[in-house]
């Protein structure tokens, strides 16, 4: 079926909102605690403390690039600023919690401190704890807070946080990926852990099928394609595509650096499939993609809705 002037520009007019146990810049306070609230798709910045990072690590030099980095990103348009000091690429190791304490605490101190909505990116508890102590706001689990220690954090600290779905580890998730339906089993997994994390305490939970995490080309494709659907329960879907393989497995570029034109397709097409939030490395880059996407859906639905008013063509008399 066609979309109409009104659903092609849906995506614009949907109001997003996350809800927070404490203070937040930007947030509306009223009785049950804090609201952050922004119309259409938001963009998560990206930003990589780690040296071995797929597409982008070792690229800053100690902790004041990184604040530096941060604060562009944020003032880039990032709607929050997503620090990670342990790469999940395929293959990776692991690092120690005190490595990744050290690589991170600082770097979200000093944002947070600069007036930069931080999320944390880690798996580990007490990474997460040291983090929000620090001022982060929000907490990227791409365990999807399978460790009840996280959900406590994110209750006790007054914070949301996203719920990831990934198959294995990352370390072996991309031998044999395997599901009886992709988008049946991620949803269900996503709906399961999000209902768990709320009834536990954690204020709000935005929900994300994690693209690449244990996951072939026809499963990110799939899950790409059932945004709309992912969207459909009333959490905020975040959608990370940003400069992953697939792109490689659909157009050829062998270089994450040079991914940008397929990052933005997949996150257009997400953003306008309902995506609340898109995680992304190249944040100016998509702020004017997604400027210039939101005019044209506004002018197609000014275009749709004045043709409504006019009457009818007649049809020629046939006699
Ligand atoms: N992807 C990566 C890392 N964290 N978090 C969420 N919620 N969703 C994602 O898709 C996601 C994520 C991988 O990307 P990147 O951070 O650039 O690489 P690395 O893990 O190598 O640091």
């Amino acid at each position: 079926m066609a979309e109409s002037g009104t659903a092609a520009s849906a995506w614009v007019e949907r109001v997003h909102a996350l809800r927070f146990g404490r203070d937040v810049p930007g947030a509306r306070r009223d009785e049950h605690g804090w609201t952050l609230a922004w119309r259409g798709p938001a963009l998560m910045g990206v930003l990589n403390v780690t040296p071995d990072s797929f597409s982008d690590g070792g690229r800053l030099d100690g902790p004041e690039a990184a604040v530096a980095a941060g604060v562009q990103l944020f003032e880039e348009g990032a709607l929050v600023v997503d620090v990670g000091g342990e790469s999940s690429r395929p293959g990776a190791d692991g690092v120690s919690e005190r490595e990744e304490l050290r690589r991170t605490v600082p770097v979200v101190e000093e944002l947070t401190a600069r007036g930069v909505r931080v999320s944390i990116d880690t798996v580990k508890a007490a990474v997460a704890e040291a983090a929000v102590a620090a001022g982060a706001c929000l907490v990227n689990d791409i365990r999807g807070l399978a460790d009840p220690d996280m959900r406590r954090v994110c209750a006790r600290a007054g914070v949301p946080a996203v719920v990831m779905h990934m198959q294995g580890e990352p370390r072996s998730m991309q031998r044999a990926p395997r599901y009886r339906d992709v988008v049946g089993d991620v949803e269900a997994y996503l709906l399961a852990s999000a209902r768990q994390a709320l009834d536990e305490g954690v204020p709000a939970v935005i929900i994300d099928p994690g693209i690449g995490f244990g996951k072939r080309l026809e499963h990110n494709l799939a899950l790409l394609a059932a945004s709309a659907r992912l969207a459909g329960h009333g959490l905020p879907l975040l959608v990370g595509a940003s400069r992953k393989s697939m792109i490689q497995r659909l157009a050829g570029e062998t270089s994450p650096l040079a991914r940008l034109p397929g990052t933005l397709s997949l996150h257009l097409r997400a953003a306008q499939l309902g995506a609340a939030v898109l995680r992304v490395h190249d944040v100016s880059e998509h702020a004017q993609a997604l400027a210039v996407l939101r005019a044209v859906a506004e002018a197609e639905a000014a275009t749709v809705a004045s043709s409504v008013g006019e009457p009818a063509r007649r049809e020629p008399h046939r006699g």
